[in-house]
């Protein structure tokens, strides 16, 4: 199978992690979306990044349905828990991270200056509100869901890497000690390391 999206992408570095943990070989093909050569459109519609191409030829998109499918396809080791609950809960990491990796890019990105002036201000809150949630939720444990590392923690430690990176004059450590402490372990794990943006 292949993988198509760029390095500095926070959502393809999601599925590279994932791909990582669970030891799928994949090969990475660096494709922009929206180049006029782009391969991307032809196995997204929406032409967006990720898209992960099967061997059969279909386009798997986006990260969300992407790593669903990773999952059912190499179940172990697990990465999303079957209990319903449980599941509700990891899931709901992945939605915090992917808010905060969204607000992130409407913010870096300077998306649509006709915006009302206080536009930027409401996606800062999201950020800051999500970050707030989720030093609360991870509380004292190491991991954060359960005993054991998830897709919940794929998700705090892709979103809080590409903050730093996008919009580094935030300082969120100071208040937020225990997601600081667990961003710096996730960013020792293998599958982290091998996927640190080149650029
Ligand atoms: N919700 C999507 C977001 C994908 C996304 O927005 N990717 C960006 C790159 S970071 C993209 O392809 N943007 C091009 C565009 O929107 O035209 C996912 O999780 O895969």
């Amino acid at each position: 199978m292949k993988l198509l999206g760029v390095d500095r992408s926070p959502y393809v570095r999601k599925v590279r992690i994932v791909l990582e943990e669970k030891g799928i070989a994949y090969e990475y093909v660096q494709a922009r979306p929206s180049v006029p050569e782009s391969p991307v459109p032809q196995f997204n519609p929406l032409a967006k990044i990720p898209v992960l191409v099967t061997d059969s030829g279909k386009g798997v998109y986006d990260s969300k349905v992407i790593v669903e499918y990773l999952e059912a396809l190499k179940p172990d080791p697990g990465l999303i828990p079957q209990e319903i609950e449980a599941r509700m809960e990891v899931r709901r990491w992945e939605a915090l991270g992917d808010g905060v990796a969204d607000a992130t890019v409407l913010i870096s990105h300077d998306y649509d200056r006709r915006q009302p002036d206080d536009w930027h201000q409401r996606q800062r809150l999201k950020i800051d509100r999500a970050l707030v949630a989720m030093e609360a939720e991870l509380g004292e444990r190491e991991y954060c869901h359960g005993e054991r590392f998830s897709l919940a923690d794929i998700a705090a430690g892709y979103a809080l890497a590409y903050l730093d990176a996008a919009l580094p004059k935030i300082e969120w450590r100071n208040a937020h000690p225990r997601l600081a402490k667990l961003t710096t372990r996730l960013a020792q794990r293998e599958s982290f390391r091998r996927t640190v943006p080149a650029t």
